[in-house]
């Protein structure tokens, strides 16, 4: 099973500054989490980090026939990008929105999100756990789905 982990702009900085918001440990930190999250559970993750809107719509679009899943944090692309929302919808891979901050309880130009029309569910203000549940949740779907194709009467 292989899921694509994706973080849009601003999460290399994390670390850098606003601690009290996203926390003390860096983008590598969270990769190294992510990776370990990904081994705990016998899944395989493949990372990427981009600041560029249209890099997400590509790196979406590329996901198709090469992962089962995808996890994303599309920072603040969240709130304004319907681009980022159409390629989800045009891939159809099951997909979880992740934020770090607990975002219903900042202001209220981030109470929108574009991309949580196309995700299976939204997970905020857990931190980089919420990157693991994102992965434990993903792997429960498309174990269930496999196992429903096999039981599934044959035409
Ligand atoms: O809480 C999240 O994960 C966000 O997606 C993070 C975005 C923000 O625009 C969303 O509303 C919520 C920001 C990315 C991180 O930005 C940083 C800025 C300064 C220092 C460190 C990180």
């Amino acid at each position: 099973m292989k899921i694509l982990v994706l973080n849009g702009p601003n999460l290399n900085m994390l670390g850098i500054r606003e601690p009290e918001i996203y926390g003390e440990h860096s983008y590598s930190a969270l990769c190294e989490f992510v990776e370990a999250s990904a081994r705990e559970l016998g899944i395989e993750a493949e990372q990427r980090q981009t600041n560029h809107e249209g890099v997400l719509v590509d790196l979406i679009q590329q996901a198709l026939g090469r992962f089962d899943g995808i996890v994303i944090n599309p920072g603040a692309y969240t709130h304004t990008s319907i681009a980022i929302l159409d390629a989800a919808k045009a891939v159809q891979l099951p997909m979880v929105e992740v934020h770090i901050s607990d975002v219903p309880a900042r202001e209220a130009f981030r109470q929108v999100s574009y991309i949580r029309s196309a995700c299976l569910k939204t997970i905020t203000g857990k931190g980089f756990d919420g990157y693991r549940e994102a992965l434990a949740f993903l792997k429960d779907r498309l174990t269930e789905k496999a196992q429903d194709r096999e039981q599934a009467p044959r035409p």
